[in-house]
């Protein structure tokens, strides 16, 4: 049954900050996922006693997709696929079960907060033992390959069931039929104390929590109805579409506009939440209030007493260049390590394999920790709902505190869309170049210190990634720009706009930043490059 097709390359399958990501009319082509899945088999090389999961956030074409790596899966000699029943199963717990099962890697399918549909995005990430995306150095082997494929192995068959749990057989390769929500919601068990959160949903304490139609709706109704014992609708937009009903499955100020409205209305709950597509971002809100993913590390990080998986002590804490500096002031004053990456949460995977952290996160919605190698959405709503538990206090005072104690960086970010690439990279290139003259140069109340491109060094494994251009002034206040990794078509530019105030913190964060954003525009000459003068979206 086993099939070998010739084929020629695509040259577009270079993986960007996390996986693959195209528009689906793209990957639907003939030959698109066969190629890009032959050649991480090809760079994997003897699968003869190598298990593999396979799962996806069940956006459209999961289904499709699903049934070719099964087939090329056992084509190309696999010992054994764990697939996630319906092919369904968020990207923390593709994570959870690669780590519990110690299986060789896995393959999530899924472009993450990007919308899906036939006119959407379709993506493939591919993580390794860990439980964790490949670095850089494996994605770059899996593209040469991909460069220099001719043909891909098949099995010509029917297609397998994956819609029941059990055992199943393909040429010699074993499959098992998993449950997806099972493992993860025994490794949220394991880390929070349940009884304190059943506590408080039964003190009345309300939430809500908007899975956007994407993957964590069932897992959220697990978790925050059933165990917990939230109220019945509690949990919105639970049950998982292939094209998320329409919406952008992006948990931010922009795009759950249906969270964000109910929350800053008279009817708010106490608590508002929602996660992105595949389950790894998530937004926290309070009554009327906003807690920006900077600031959630933050205060997550300074709290991590009040959890009893991390309750004995932490390793270090770490985030991505652009994140604001909120947590390296916590770090500090828990004297504890604190590591600063490139963009893409592969780069916190090295620093966890090594005890060097703890916990992580990222401006874009992430936050996570060393329990599993990838952000965890459902983790940080049950982290800030164990420290309402723990405190009494309300999200608003929480933050604000947090604030008063440590100072506030106010932050905000601009995303130019739709640039053209080519414009795009001059624009960069060209920065780049006027960064070393920028240095003692003053603009209004604002002098810059030093202006250069960020550079990482692993102390791990030695690697040196380049990624973004940084603007550093004397009190503090920071520019990053850099071009995004996620996008399917065109590009985006994000400017990272940081302002730190140890005393007056409850300003409007926009009128704060407002002066480096005008800074930002000048110097790198947006309006007059791409015809935009003003960001297309601001969050
Ligand atoms: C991915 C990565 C994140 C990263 C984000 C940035 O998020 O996993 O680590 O911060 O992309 O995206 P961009 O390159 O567009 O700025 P996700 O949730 O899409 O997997």
């Amino acid at each position: 049954m086993i099939k070998t097709v010739a084929t020629t390359p695509f040259t577009d399958q270079k993986m960007g900050t996390a996986g693959l990501r195209r528009k689906s009319k793209i990957v639907m082509q003939p030959n698109y996922i066969e190629n890009f899945v032959q050649s991480i088999f090809n760079v994997i090389g003897d699968l003869s006693n190598k298990t593999i999961l396979l799962g996806g956030d069940g956006r459209f074409y999961n289904d499709i997709a699903i049934q070719k790596i099964i087939k090329m899966a056992a084509a190309n000699g696999l010992k054994k696929l764990v697939v996630a029943k319906d092919g369904f199963i968020s990207t923390p717990a593709g994570s959870v079960v690669i780590r519990k099962y110690q299986l060789s890697g896995g393959f999530i399918l899924s472009a993450s907060h990007n919308p899906g549909g036939e006119n959407g995005d379709f993506g493939l990430k591919y993580s390794n033992e860990s439980g964790g995306q490949v670095p850089t150095s494996v994605s770059d082997k899996i593209q040469q390959e991909t460069l220099k494929i001719t043909e891909y192995k098949i099995c010509d068959c029917e297609d397998i069931d994956v819609s029941r749990l059990g055992n199943f057989k393909l040429e010699n390769m074993e499959i098992e039929v998993i449950d997806g929500v099972k493992d993860y919601v025994e490794m949220m068990q394991q880390i929070f104390d349940f009884a304190a959160l059943q506590k408080l949903a039964a003190s009345g304490f309300s939430m809500r929590f908007d899975a956007m139609n994407a993957v964590t709706g069932p897992y959220a109704k697990e978790i925050f109805e059933k165990l917990i014992g939230f109220k019945d609708g509690s949990v919105v937009n639970f049950i998982p579409k292939p094209d998320f009903g329409g919406l952008h499955p992006d948990p931010n100020l922009v795009y759950a506009k249906e969270l964000v409205d109910f929350m800053f209305s008279d009817k708010a709950a106490d608590f508002g939440a929602a996660n992105d597509g595949d389950g790894d971002r998530n937004m926290i809100l309070g009554k009327g209030f906003f807690v920006t993913p900077n600031d959630s590390l933050a205060i997550l990080t300074d709290n991590y007493k009040l959890i009893p998986y991390y309750a004995k002590g932490i390793y270090g804490v770490a985030k991505s260049a652009a994140t604001s500096t909120a947590v390296a002031r916590v770090a500090k004053a828990h004297n504890i390590g604190y590591y600063e990456v490139p963009t893409g949460w592969k780069y916190f995977v090295n620093l966890m394999d090594s005890n060097r952290i703890t916990f992580c996160g990222e401006e874009s919605f992430g936050t996570g920790s060393s329990h599993i190698r990838e952000k965890d959405g459902i983790w940080a709503v049950l982290f800030w709902l164990s420290i309402i538990a723990a405190t009494g206090k309300s999200v608003e005072q929480i933050t604000t505190e947090h604030w008063q104690k440590y100072g506030r960086s106010y932050y905000i970010r601009f995303d130019f869309e739709g640039v053209d690439t080519a414009v795009a990279d001059k624009l960069m290139a060209d920065l780049e170049a006027k960064l070393p003259s920028l240095g003692g140069k003053t603009y209004g109340d604002f002098t810059v210190k030093e202006a250069k491109p960020f550079v990482y060094n692993d102390p791990v494994d030695g690697s040196t990634t380049k990624n973004g251009l940084v603007i550093y002034f004397t009190d503090g206040s920071r520019i990053v720009y850099r071009l995004s990794g996620t996008g399917s078509s065109g590009a985006t530019i994000r400017v990272y706009l940081e302002r730190l105030q140890t005393k007056d913190v409850l300003q409007n964060p926009l009128d704060m930043v407002s002066p480096l954003g005008k800074i930002a525009l000048d110097v790198a000459e947006i309006p007059e490059r791409t015809g935009k003068h003003k960001a297309d979206v601001i969050t």
